[in-house]
């Protein structure tokens, strides 16, 4: 199932930023290498990446439906909507897909505000604290979840 599965990576708000600021949290790397590492990654493991930023709720909301039928998983980092959104959680819960969050940083070791992650209750995996590096682990297990269905 892996080869040709179609996967939709979505940023949710403030993270095409990155690269651009606050390095010594996000690092250098921009959106852009981002998408271009994951497209790497998917082509090695034979998945189609769908990868988007929006830095409004219902825009994720509604890709996240779209993505109920268009696609056969999802990664998001979420960003600040990861810790306030009860209906971004709900359109997951709703896509019946397969779901790994990222963060980009440890959230568990900044602000206490950034502990908590609606989202993880409803994912099927989380990584978090390792850098951009961890959107392509995100991919690897999808491809290995996917290829188990
Ligand atoms: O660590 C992550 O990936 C976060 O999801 C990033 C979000 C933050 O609100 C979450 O708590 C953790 C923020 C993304 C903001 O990205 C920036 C990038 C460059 C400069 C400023 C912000």
């Amino acid at each position: 199932m892996a080869n040709d599965a179609s996967v939709l990576v979505l940023n949710g708000p403030n993270l095409n930023m990155l690269g651009v600021r606050e390095p010594h949290i996000y690092g250098s790397t921009t959106l852009d290498d981002l998408e271009s590492a994951c497209q790497e990654r998917a082509e090695q493991l034979g998945l189609i990446v769908d990868f988007r930023q929006s830095n409004h709720e219902g825009e994720l909301v509604s890709w996240i439906q779209q993505a109920r039928t268009e696609h056969d998983g999802i990664v998001i980092n979420a960003g600040a909507y990861s810790h306030t959104s009860v209906a971004i959680m709900d359109a997951l819960i709703l896509s019946e897909l397969p779901i790994v969050e990222v963060h980009i940083s440890n959230i568990y070791k900044r602000e206490p505000i950034r502990h908590h992650s609606h989202i993880s209750a409803v994912a099927t995996g989380v990584i978090c604290g390792l850098g951009p590096h961890g959107y392509l682990l995100a991919l690897d297990a999808l491809a290995q979840i996917l290829d188990r269905d």
